[in-house]
């Protein structure tokens, strides 16, 4: 079957829009691969622009080494994010319209200049304004969680919604050693350290630095980055109250609607 990438970005585009979960693209067109997945992730995007909304940061997926070695990958993967997946802190969240939707906690930074190509942690340190505990809810849109890395790409890494808590400045921080808290609806409580986001969250922010430059990309003064999970994602249930706490830090909220 020929590649028609932008047909591609209008079924992982329409799947996300109706919530309703589609087969694998790898299926049909086993030789898409991972560039040429990041392509199809961009026209989907630009789908969404032309509806009218708006790009307002980035997120990395994958970014634990158990999920890396899951997937037999050695680098993260990255999507975009924009304003109509914000969630506000304290707000609900609708399962109507999403696929199967998990929440993961984790480590945002509010960007205060402009970041791109190779940096150092000290450059990375220096384009962050603020950091917040920050929760993604990832809902990929292929059945059954059926997917290859070049699928989740495409899709641009089942991005859905996401919520940030209080930011602070980074200054007396050790990014490293925070710990995170997470409960859902008291079924489930999970607890992770920081250093799990690629070792590092601000290697993680390195890390998509470096991979957005193959593109002769960059990050944005303003920009949103979710770093990465510190835990396995947990599926949402109506009724759920979703609680992060990190010591240090801040808390961040959400309930969950039908
Ligand atoms: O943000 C993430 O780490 C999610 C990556 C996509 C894989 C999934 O949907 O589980
Ligand atoms: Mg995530």
């Amino acid at each position: 079957m020929t590649l028609d990438l932008a047909s591609l970005a209008q079924t992982v585009d329409q799947a996300a829009l109706e919530g309703c979960p589609i087969p694998m693209l790898t299926a049909d067109h086993p030789s898409l691969d991972i560039e040429t997945a990041y392509t199809v992730q961009r026209l989907s995007m630009d789908r969404r622009y032309a509806r009218g909304e708006s790009l307002v940061g980035m997120k990395m997926g994958l970014t634990s080494k158990a999920k890396m070695e899951q997937m037999g990958v050695h680098e993260p993967i990255y999507g975009h994010l924009t304003g109509a997946m914000t969630l506000a802190d304290g707000a609900a969240f609708q399962l109507a319209g999403s696929c199967h939707p998990r929440v993961e906690p984790e480590i945002a930074f509010t960007l205060g200049t402009d970041i791109s190509g190779h940096v150092d942690r000290n450059q990375a340190l220096a384009a962050i304004a603020t950091v917040h505990p920050a929760m993604e809810i990832i809902d990929s849109r292929f059945t059954d969680f059926k997917f290859t890395l070049i699928d989740v790409v495409a899709d641009n890494t089942s991005a859905c919604a996401y919520v940030l808590g209080p930011g602070q400045a980074v200054a007396g921080l050790d990014l490293a050693a925070l710990e995170l808290s997470l409960d859902v609806g008291g079924r489930e409580q999970l607890k992770g350290m920081s250093s799990a986001i690629y070792g590092h969250p601000l290697d993680s922010l390195r890390q998509l630095c470096a991979m957005l430059d193959r593109r002769g990309e960059g990050l944005q003064a303003g920009q949103t980055v979710l770093a990465g999970a510190a835990t396995a994602a947990v599926f949402l249930q109506a009724g759920d109250k979703v609680q992060l706490d990190i010591p240090g830090l801040a808390s961040v909220g959400f309930s969950v609607e039908a």
